[in-house]
């Protein structure tokens, strides 16, 4: 009589179940890190009003750039996005952000989506395309009305689920203006609005986290966003709460003045000398 073996099939789907989990992850080629935003101590904290004041935002520096691509032809010309970071010691995180656009529209809009779980943040589903892996944290702004959506990716392309729509709450406040030239950003986002429902960040100084960027730019019926969708591999940037390593050992004025000193010191020898 024929025998079923029990532990061989449970084996056999067991394995299939495995290549099922692994199969949307692993089809994604690589994930590479295009740049580090360091979050500086907020000095002042800024105005959350989509304009960059003057002395606002210099504390931040030099805004650290990245490309994003159209997604529907990644070889089409990129845009350059601008970021820059601050925090306050209240624990809120501030992000300026400069998109080129010159004409705003009502399906204009931008999403940051955090890697809030330890899975990669975009990936290529067979079934669904290209997609941000589901369950991170997302901040989407419509452009020309000025809404600021708290949200997490759902795993289907690149829609979003709100964190009110899964008894979340709307935490943190974006807001945006156009100069002609470019959309002007700006963001505050709660370190931890312990908001687990809307998968929210929990993030403290000294911690780094991962973003994702998507701008779609409606009047010209253009989508951009690290995805790289012939290379099937995406960009990310990375946010650094706190100052560049050169600036951790010792504060740039001591060193300054250390180094004042030891010239002064050497040409009062010189002097001696002669
Ligand atoms: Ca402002
Ligand atoms: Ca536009
Ligand atoms: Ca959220
Ligand atoms: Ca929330």
């Amino acid at each position: 009589m024929y025998k079923i073996n029990y532990k061989r099939k449970f084996s056999k789907l067991l394995f299939l179940g495995l290549i099922l989990v692994l199969v949307p992850s692993t089809l994604v080629k690589s994930a590479n890190l295009k740049a580090t935003i360091y979050s500086y101590p907020a000095d002042p904290i800024p105005t959350i009003d989509g304009k960059i004041s003057a002395g606002e935002w210099t504390v931040a520096g030099t805004p650290e750039e990245t490309k994003l691509y159209d997604l529907s032809d990644q070889y089409n010309p990129h845009i350059v996005i601008y970021l820059r970071s601050v925090y306050s010691e209240e624990k809120v995180l501030y992000l300026a952000i400069e998109i080129p656009d010159t004409l705003v529209d009502g399906s204009d809009e931008f999403i940051i989506a955090f890697n809030s779980s330890d899975t990669p943040l975009a990936l290529s589903a067979p079934t669904s395309g290209i997609a941000f892996d589901d369950d991170h944290d997302a901040k989407k702004l419509k452009i020309e009305s000025n809404d600021y959506i708290d949200a997490f990716t759902s795993g289907t392309g690149f829609s979003l689920n709100d964190d009110v729509s899964v008894s979340g709450t709307n935490d943190g406040l974006g807001k945006c203006t156009n100069n002609v030239t470019h959309v002007i950003i700006e963001f505050e986002i709660p370190f931890d609005s312990g908001d687990s429902h809307g998968r929210d960040i929990a993030v403290n100084v000294g911690d780094d986290e991962e973003i994702f960027l998507y701008y779609r730019d409606g009047d010209n019926e253009t989508t951009y966003s690290h995805w790289l969708v012939e290379l099937v591999e995406y960009d990310y940037c990375r946010i650094h709460i706190g100052l560049p390593p050169a600036f951790t050992g010792i504060p740039f004025w001591i060193f300054a003045t250390s180094l004042a000193s030891i010239f002064i010191i050497a040409s009062f020898i010189k002097k001696k000398k002669k």
